[in-house]
């Protein structure tokens, strides 16, 4: 079994990649929750979801995240009952939240209920939320604390990051099975996720990096930085504001001591002796996932880290 510690888009695209190259079944994703949110009383967990649609082919091709081709009549109507309507909730994505806030409020588990609905699109990997407890991403800034998707959607990024919070963190306990499946697992791999908000969520619950930092597996991470420039979303902004280096070196050091192999761009090779420093093996490969083939190759490059490094 790999088990994938995995964000949102960058992650479900590496993901799509890795599921073609080995059985979807021997693949156990742990999804970041702290970007989940309450919406109109529903409860949605982003990072999941994109995870889950990208993995059943329904998947937003131009955003990453949301539904193909869904239709948004269930938001104008919110829109006309005075609802604010600035995260953008398609008709059939909203059956999905509804499904899920139905099922928590029956008293089921959120791991419990992202199995269903994972199961019910065909989705043959295991995907499990970090928790079943509640953990918020705040994020500090000049203009007050602020929840992950104001921040991130309603307020698009905008403001200078002064500080992140997981709130709840401290008292969340990592999903039933999950530090099995760490301490059971044949890789680890670091998706291609921002570190500190999308990794960082996961790694600040109880249990979860002790049991990596004591992994007899080898662990990959694959760098969403690449020339001092982030793939996609705020990462670069995000470091630089917290006063970290925004490189793949940056990276780096925030995962020492959790990644055995760390695969970069091409375009950062000189960062090759900086990384080995860290008591990382480097791996350069040009790390844009521009399409299937990329996605693929990306993926077969990791798991080629993971059964080299195993065989050392
Ligand atoms: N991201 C946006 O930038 N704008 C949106 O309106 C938006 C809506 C949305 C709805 C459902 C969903 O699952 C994700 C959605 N996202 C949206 C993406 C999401 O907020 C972020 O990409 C992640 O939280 C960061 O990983």
């Amino acid at each position: 079994m790999l088990v994938a510690l995995a964000g949102g888009v960058g992650a479900a695209r590496f993901l799509d990649g890795l599921t073609k190259v080995v059985k979807p079944e021997e693949v156990y994703i742990v999804g970041n929750t702290g970007d989940d949110t309450e919406i109109y009383g529903l409860h949605i967990s982003p990072d999941l979801d994109t995870v889950i649609y990208t993995l059943a082919g329904l998947a937003n091709p131009v955003h990453g995240w949301g539904i193909q081709n869904d239709t948004f009549e269930g938001l104008k109507a919110l829109g006309a009952l005075g609802q604010e309507t600035w995260f953008q909730l398609g008709d059939r994505d909203l059956a999905t939240h509804i499904f899920r806030t139905n099922c928590l409020l029956k008293g089921e588990t959120l791991s419990a209920t992202t199995a269903t609905i994972a199961r019910n699109l065909g989705v043959q990997s295991t995907v499990m939320p970090m928790s079943n407890d509640r953990v918020r991403t705040i994020v500090r800034t000049p203009a007050g604390k602020l929840d992950f998707q104001t921040y991130f959607v309603r307020r698009q990024a905008k403001d200078e990051v002064v500080g992140i919070k997981f709130q709840g963190a401290a008292k969340s306990r990592p999903a039933p099975g999950l530090l099995r499946a760490i301490r059971n697992a044949e890789g680890i791999i670091f998706c291609p996720s921002n570190p500190i908000i999308s990794v960082g969520p996961i790694l600040a619950v109880p249990g979860i990096r002790t049991a990596i930092e004591r992994r007899k597996c080898p662990s990959v991470a694959i760098s969403p930085i690449i020339g001092g420039r982030a793939v996609k979303g705020p990462a670069a902004n995000m470091m630089e504001t917290l006063g970290m280096e925004v490189s793949a070196l940056g990276v780096a050091k925030i995962y020492q001591g959790l990644v055995d192999v760390f695969i970069l761009d091409e375009t950062d090779k000189d960062l090759a002796p900086a990384i080995q420093k860290l008591g990382m093996q480097p791996v350069f490969m040009d790390t844009i996932m521009r399409g299937p083939a990329e996605k693929k190759a990306l993926a077969r490059k990791a798991v080629q880290a993971v059964r080299k490094y195993r065989a050392l």
